[in-house]
Order: C-alpha cells, then structure tokens, then sequence
C-alpha cells in the first residue's frame, strides 16, 4: 500500500476495484459500440460511477441558502417508479438503465426538429450549478446542486413556432426495467409544462449534481428540474421535448386526476385530497433512508419559495381549480 493512498484513506482494494471497473466499462463501451447491448445487460456496473463533469462549472444567482442534502442523501433516496417504487429501488437498479449512447427527439410546432444526440443538446451551453430546494408531493424536501443550463437556451435554439402553445417530455421506455413491467402508471412516464413555464429561466435541463455527471437514479443522462412545482413534473432521463398546440396528458394526472392537476405548483394552502400540504420533511446532510423518519420539519412555501420568480405566470387564476 502506497503512502500517498493511506493519506487519502484509500484502500488498496478500492484501486482494484477501480480498475476492474474501468476494463468493465470499456469492455460495455465495447460491446455498446458492437451492438450487444442484450448480452451483457446486468454486468453494467458503470452507471453507479461517479464521473465529475468535463469542464467549467459556473454558479449562478440562483442558490438557496439553506443546508445542502449529502450526495448519499440524493442519490440513494428517489422516486423514479421506471426502477421501482421503493425509495431505494432507483439506486438498486439504476445499472439496468442504458443510458449511451442516448438521444433526445424534439418535435412538433418548431422549425428545427430531429434527433438530437445528448452531446449535441448539452455542448452548446455553459453548465451552471444552481442550488435549488426540490419539494416532492409525498411531502418530503431536498436542497439539491444541480448542474445544467436553462431549458429556454435549448427552446430558443429549436425555434418553436406560435402554435407552441405546449412543451411535452418523455422518459425512455427500456423493457429491462424493473418498474415497466408493472402498470403503475402509463409509460412512457410523460410531463408538461405550458410555453411560459418552459421559458422561465429558473426550468433546467440538468446533466449532474454536485459536479458530477446524473447517476441513473437522479434520471441520467438528462433530466428536466423545475423547482417551483411538485417533484413529479422534474421528469427523468427525457427521450422526448415536442412542442404541442393544446395541454399535454401527463402520467400523474393519468393515474389520479383529483390528485394531481396539470400545474402542480407547491401551495401550503392546497392540500392533497389525503394529506396536508402545509409542511415538510426536510432532508438535509445525511437524513435519507432510515433518518428521514426523524428529519426535521419545516414549514412549506408558496411556489416551494420561488412565487417572486413564478407568482406572475399564474395572474388572475384559481389555483385551487388550477392546481
Ligand atoms: N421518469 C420519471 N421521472 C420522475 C419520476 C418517475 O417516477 N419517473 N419521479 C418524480 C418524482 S415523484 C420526484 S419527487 C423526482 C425525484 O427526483 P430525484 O430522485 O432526483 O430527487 O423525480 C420525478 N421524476
Ligand atoms: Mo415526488
């Protein structure tokens, strides 16, 4: 055991295991590249890698103050029913997402549709970090660092016409899932936002957190965050952007419509037709799993706090109906 790694509190099988990782990845690099995919699907250990992002990160204005949650916290406490149901279902399967190569279509009302490479939707745009609180339905919340850049950049380079009235998104389908074999919701797991609310510069398209590239579980390799609504609308690993003339279906409205409106913009005032809305647990540093049973509570803000940024896209409606 070398010095410098009893320093750094490595131990010697950690570098081991590195490299036997490192000859897996190439090897389902490799395979990816040779179109056999099928064959080696459950050896794909790669995707539990952290990878920091290639190149500069900027901070943005953007940043709540309140105490970040752990990177153990985010990634290993998740909704992502594609993966399970269980919190920690999304970690425990996130291997079994395929996530390269991945590509991302944008259709309907703009001038420049196609199929876009991953690589192509991210490269033309400066990563930012933004702290953002994430508030979930089930009313528990994260202070997250994302990475990732405005979705309006992307919008305004696809040139959506008047009739886009609309943004639709949806996840990938992969049989090898272990949700999607399962009806618990409709899949593909579909979004929307209305035109405004996709412009607004707060809504991201995210590639990482904490500096590092999504891990499956957090909806690798891109992922949409809107930090003024409910989690749900934050939808995971997007194959899909069309820009529609009317208001998109979308999953949880699908499922339960009395429970879940279009908007589902955070409202202390509005509780969910079987629980309050007014408070949440907040999982800050390390309380995941077990712990987020004695997290703290604290009191829910209107538009999850954000309502100086958003309130005016919702002049003059009823947000009790509008929910
Ligand atoms: N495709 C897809 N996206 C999804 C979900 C899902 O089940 N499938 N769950 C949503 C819910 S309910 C929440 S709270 C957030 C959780 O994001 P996180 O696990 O990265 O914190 O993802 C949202 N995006
Ligand atoms: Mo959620």
């Amino acid at each position: 055991m070398r010095d410098w790694m009893k320093m750094a509190g490595i131990r010697s099988s950690e570098i081991t295991d590195q490299r036997v990782f490192q000859k897996r990845r190439q090897l389902l690099q490799a395979s990816v590249a040779a179109g056999m995919t099928g064959l080696i699907a459950g050896s794909a250990q790669a995707k539990s890698e952290s990878v920091p992002i290639n190149g500069t990160i900027i901070k943005s204005p953007y940043r709540a103050e309140e105490e970040l949650s752990s990177k153990k916290t985010i990634t290993t406490y998740n909704n992502f029913y594609e993966l399970g149901t269980d919190k920690g279902d999304p970690e425990r399967y996130a291997n079994r997402l395929e996530t390269k190569p991945w590509s991302v279509v944008i259709d309907g009302e703009c001038a420049k549709p196609g199929t876009y490479t991953l690589e192509d939707i991210i490269k033309p745009h400066p990563i930012e970090e933004r702290i953002y609180r994430m508030r979930c339905v089930e009313a528990w919340s994260m202070v997250i660092p994302w990475n990732g850049f405005s979705l309006a950049d992307l919008i305004k380079r696809v040139e959506p016409n008047s009739k886009a009235k609309y943004v639709a998104f949806e996840t990938v389908v992969q049989d090898d899932l272990p949700g999607i074999r399962r009806s618990v919701l409709e899949w593909p797991y579909r979004e929307g936002l209305r035109m405004d609310e996709a412009m607004h510069p707060l809504t991201m398209l995210s590639m990482g957190l904490y500096g590092e590239e999504l891990l499956g579980q957090n909806g690798a390799p891109l992922r949409l965050v809107v930090p003024w609504k409910y989690g749900y609308k934050s939808i995971k690993s997007v194959v899909r952007i069309s820009f529609v003339e009317s208001q998109p279906d979308t999953s949880w409205n699908l499922s339960a419509p009395g429970e879940y409106g279009f908007f589902s913009n955070v409202n202390p005032d509005r509780s969910h037709p079987r629980w309050s809305q007014a408070k949440e647990r907040r999982l800050s540093g390390d309380a995941g799993g077990l712990a987020a049973l004695f997290s703290s509570k604290v009191e829910t803000r209107f538009m999850n706090g954000y309502a100086d940024e958003v309130a005016s896209l919702y002049e003059g409606m009823d947000l009790q109906k509008f929910h």
